[in-house]
């Protein structure tokens, strides 16, 4: 039998080669995947554990919360309050952060997640996951307890520590970078372990796959419009060549996809809320995504800048999101610098 490596063995192994996860760190990564394991375990329950509809309260963008939003978010909490690696948690179900209470030690770090993302496809039973992202609390003064806020959070994507996300699907996996690629680990449901099954993940620079929402094409705009246009011409036009689309309506299983054999994500700005510079969050969705899929080799630009050099200026901005492989992303964001004449 070959041998296998636990995700603690494989945390363990990369301190000792790059020195990147210092303890407080991988207790972090360590408490998110048993949480994950337990969200796992309640989705997996479906219409025999009291988990599905809807909670009948709404999130701070407006949004109908399901119930397995906020069982995932409480496991998150509860979690990771107590072992002494975080100051902070942030999340897509809860409109300010949540300070670790006084009564445990606060650590180095801040926690961002979408506990339950693709909550839509609940009911039908596809594909959902969980989206996290780490950064590190900013000191002033080293010497000094100071106390954490929301501007804390505000960093650009390109200073986090550690991203990743689990998606529940058919195999619940975890996919995780600490800035050194991205590995991924199988839930192994009889031992309760997770298991590394890939490393040195690498999204292909080229592909004939697309995923967008469709539905809202007369939304667009004429750059966005321009690619699909040409990836729809097939063989006959521009491109060359035909494509295949997707689209799961989950962000983690889309992303999954084009992590295992590329494509390119798509959530663009459009004209329905034109305030609105798009649907996806930056820090909990788009910055961990861009940050895995930079770490396997791939690209994620808002259409005119890299998402992870964005500087943020609230807690549940919204971004435009193009992401997965190179080649695609680079194309689509040329056409909106030719757009903008530049
Ligand atoms: P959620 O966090 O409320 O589940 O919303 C995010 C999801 C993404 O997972 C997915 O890519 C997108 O919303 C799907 O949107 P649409 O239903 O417009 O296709
Ligand atoms: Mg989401």
């Amino acid at each position: 039998m070959s041998k296998r490596v636990s995700l603690t063995q494989y945390l363990v192994e990369q301190q000792r080669l790059h020195g990147h996860i210092p303890g407080q760190l991988r207790l972090l990564i360590e408490v998110v995947a048993r949480a994950c394991k337990r969200i796992a375990i309640a989705v997996n329950k479906g219409a025999l554990g009291e988990v599905m509809g809807v909670a009948g309260t709404e999130n701070v963008q407006g949004e109908v919360q399901k119930k397995l939003d906020i069982i995932s978010n409480e496991v998150l909490i509860e979690a990771n309050e107590w072992g002494g690696h975080l100051a902070a948690m942030a999340s897509e179900e809860m409109d300010t952060i949540h300070t670790v209470p006084n009564r445990y030690p606060a650590g180095e770090y801040l926690l961002l997640f979408d506990p339950l993302d693709g909550s839509s496809n609940i009911e039908v039973n596809v594909s959902i996951g969980t989206i996290f992202s780490v950064l590190k609390k900013p000191h002033d003064n080293p010497d000094e307890i100071e106390p954490v806020s929301e501007a804390d959070f505000l960093q650009p994507g390109s200073q986090q520590a550690a991203a990743g996300y689990c998606v529940y699907g058919p195999q619940s996996m975890l996919v995780l970078t600490v800035g050194d690629g991205v590995a991924m680990f199988t839930l192994d449901r009889e031992t309760g372990s997770w298991v590394l099954t890939a490393e040195n993940v690498k999204v292909p620079a080229d592909t004939k796959e697309f995923a967008i929402n469709m539905s809202n094409m007369r939304h667009w705009d004429a750059p966005v419009k321009r690619y699909v246009d040409e990836c729809l011409a097939g063989q006959e036009g521009p491109r060359g060549k035909d494509f295949n689309m997707r689209w799961v309506a989950s962000m983690v299983a889309d992303v999954h996809r084009i992590l295992t054999r590329g494509g390119i994500f798509m959530y663009p700005w459009d004209k329905r809320e034109p305030d609105k510079p798009g649907k996806l969050r930056l820090l909990y969705e788009a910055n961990p995504m861009s940050f895995l899929i930079e770490q396997a080799g791939g690209a994620a630009t808002n259409g005119h800048q890299r998402i992870l050099d964005v500087q943020p200026e609230k807690l549940h901005q919204r971004v435009s999101v193009i992401l997965g492989s190179k080649n695609e992303v680079e194309r689509v964001t040329a056409y909106h610098q030719e757009a903008k004449g530049g």
